[in-house]
C-alpha cells in the first residue's frame, strides 16, 4: 500500500508535555524501515508545523490551548484531505489524539461512507460542556458528529457530519458522565476490555466487522491510542487506565478486520516518550509492526 506518513507533535490537546515527541521518537527507533520491510511503500513523511509553545494552561471556549488545537487541526484537516486527494493512506502519527479533530475532517471531506475504529480506553466524545478538564484529547469524537464548538465544527468540519452509528469505540473502560449521555443517546456503538473478555474478543470483533458489513461499508478509518494497552506494557502514555489490552489482543483485532475492509486511514497516538521510553517505545514497534504487516499490499484506490 502506498502511505504517506504525517507526524503531528501536538501536546496541546493534553495537560501534559512528553505526547509531541511521539513521531520524532518513532522515526529515530525505525518506524519508516518497518514500513519498508513490510512491503509499504512511504511516498512522503511530513510534519505539521506549529509554534514552539509548551500547554499554556489557559482554557478558552471550554477548551485547553483552544488557539493552538484549532490551528493545528486545520492544517492536518487539510494535509489528510490533500493525501487522500493524491491517491495515497494517511498514517498519522502523535501526538495527543485531539489530533483526531484534523484527521476526521480530512477524511470526511473525502468520504461519505466509512467506519470509525476507535481502540481507546476512554470515549474521547466530551464536549467542552461536558469535559472535567477542557483537554481537546477527549472530544474529536464529539465535533465529528456535530457536537461542541461552532467554529471547530463550522470552519474544520466544514458542517459535514459523521453518522455517530458508524462508529465503534473498542476498549473503553473510563467514561465519563456526559459522555454516557451522547453514547447512548446518539447510538454510538462502544465495546469495553470487560465484554471483550467475556465473550472472547474474538467474537466481539467478528459482531462489529458483520455490523459494519451488514451497513454496506467496505471502508474503516483505523485510531489506536496506545492507552487502549494496558500501561504494564506501555507505561509511557499520559492518562493510563489498567486492564487493558494485550499485544495478543491487539493482534487479534487487527487480524480480523484487515481481511474484510479497505483500511483509508490510521493513527497511532499518545505515546509519551518522557513518562517510560524502554517498554514503550519497544512495544509501539511491536504493533506498528503488525499494523503494517498485517495490510494488505493494495493500492488505496
Ligand atoms: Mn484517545
Amino acid at each position: 500500500m502506498d502511505f504517506r506518513i504525517i507526524a503531528v507533535p501536538i501536546c496541546e490537546g493534553s495537560n501534559k508535555v512528553g505526547v509531541e515527541h511521539g513521531p520524532k521518537t518513532l522515526m529515530k527507533e525505525g518506524v519508516l524501515e518497518l514500513f519498508t520491510k513490510n512491503g509499504h511503500y512511504v511516498d512522503e513523511v511530513i510534519e505539521i508545523k506549529k509554534n514552539d509553545i509548551v500547554p499554556l494552561r489557559n482554557i478558552n471556549k471550554g477548551i485547553r490551548n483552544y488557539k493552538s488545537v484549532f490551528t493545528i487541526n486545520l492544517s492536518l484537516a487539510r494535509e489528510v484531505d490533500k493525501c487522500i486527494k493524491d491517491g495515497v493512506v494517511p498514517f498519522v502519527i502523535g501526538g495527543d489524539h485531539s489530533l483526531g479533530i484534523g484527521s476526521l475532517a480530512g477524511v470526511l471531506n473525502n468520504y461519505d461512507d466509512f467506519a470509525i475504529l476507535w481502540i481507546d480506553a476512554h470515549a474521547d466524545i466530551n464536549t467542552e460542556s461536558t469535559s472535567f478538564s477542557g483537554n481537546a484529547h477527549g472530544m474529536p469524537l464529539a465535533f465529528s458528529i456535530g457536537l461542541g464548538d461552532k467554529n471547530i465544527r463550522t470552519m474544520i468540519f466544514k458542517n459535514k457530519k459523521i453518522n455517530p452509528n458508524n462508529i465503534y469505540i473498542i476498549g473503553a473502560r473510563d467514561i465519563d458522565v456526559g459522555e454516557q449521555e451522547i453514547i447512548e443517546k446518539k447510538s454510538v456503538n462502544i465495546f469495553s476490555v470487560k465484554d471483550a473478555k467475556l465473550f472472547s474478543l474474538q467474537k466481539v470483533i467478528k459482531t462489529i466487522a458483520n455490523d459494519i458489513r451488514s451497513k454496506g461499508i467496505t471502508k474503516l478509518y483505523f485510531s489506536f491510542d496506545v492507552d487502549s494497552m494496558d500501561p504494564n506494557l506501555i507505561p509511557g502514555t499520559g492518562t493510563p487506565v489498567s486492564n487493558g489490552f494485550t499485544l495478543e489482543d491487539a493482534h487479534i483485532i487487527f487480524s480480523i478486520l484487515r481481511d474484510d475492509f479497505e483500511f483509508i486511514y490510521f493513527d497511532f497516538v499518545e505515546l509519551n516518550p518522557l513518562i517510560e521510553y524502554t517498554k514503550t517505545v519497544k512495544n509501539c514497534l511491536f504493533l506498528l509492526d503488525v499494523y503494517t504487516k498485517g495490510i494488505k499490499k493494495t493500492f488505496a484506490r
